[in-house]
């Protein structure tokens, strides 16, 4: 007699995408600089509710953050309820969450370092057929890189300060040349 160990079944999809300097930016939580990083939102649909697990494959330092029932890039700790970051192997981010019918769920594929970009996939594993389909989640604020604010805010406010500071030396010598030479005059 043979006893066929009960098996759970089990169902992969998987999303391929990139991050790059024309894709959206957001402040990521547990991040320990104030600069941004590049992300790619994916809305998780399923067909059944169960343990689905989330793996990335990368040359990035990849990072995840899932959110229930939706993904605001202007406040990326609200919603949130799971994150990983090296759960897998060469820094792969590797989630695991129980999933149910009728929710909907945001899988944020982000980096652990700031201004990275490069390609990536993720393979979903669960009880059944996960789509991960790429969105654009609407901001409830406006998101500004601060060092390209710092910038501008540099150059708005500096320079004109040099300038500044050239018209009063030139002006100054000049005043000063022109006292002299009446001095002399006399
Ligand atoms: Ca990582």
């Amino acid at each position: 007699m043979i006893l066929l160990e009960p098996t759970t079944p089990s169902s992969q999809s998987s999303y391929t995408g990139a991050l790059s300097t024309s894709s959206p930016i957001f402040y990521r939580p547990q991040s320990t600089t104030e600069d941004y990083h590049y992300y790619q939102a994916l809305q998780v649909t399923i067909t059944a509710a169960g343990t689905y697990v989330f793996t990335s494959t990368s040359g990035m330092d990849t990072r995840a953050y899932f959110y229930r029932p939706v993904f605001d890039p202007s406040n990326s700790t609200g919603n949130l309820i799971a994150d990983n970051d090296d759960g897998a192997d060469q820094f792969q981010f590797r989630l695991q969450v129980n999933l149910e019918l009728g929710q909907t769920y945001v899988l944020v594929v982000t980096t652990h370092e700031e201004y990275v970009t490069g390609s990536f996939s993720v393979l979903a594993t669960g009880p059944a057929y996960t789509n991960l389909l790429a969105i654009t989640p609407s901001t409830s604020r406006p998101i500004t890189a601060r060092k390209f604010l710092t910038s501008i805010l540099s150059i708005t406010i500096v320079l004109p300060l040099f300038d500044f500071t050239y018209r009063l030396r030139t002006y100054s010598s000049l005043t000063f040349s022109a006292t002299h030479f009446n001095n002399e005059c006399l």
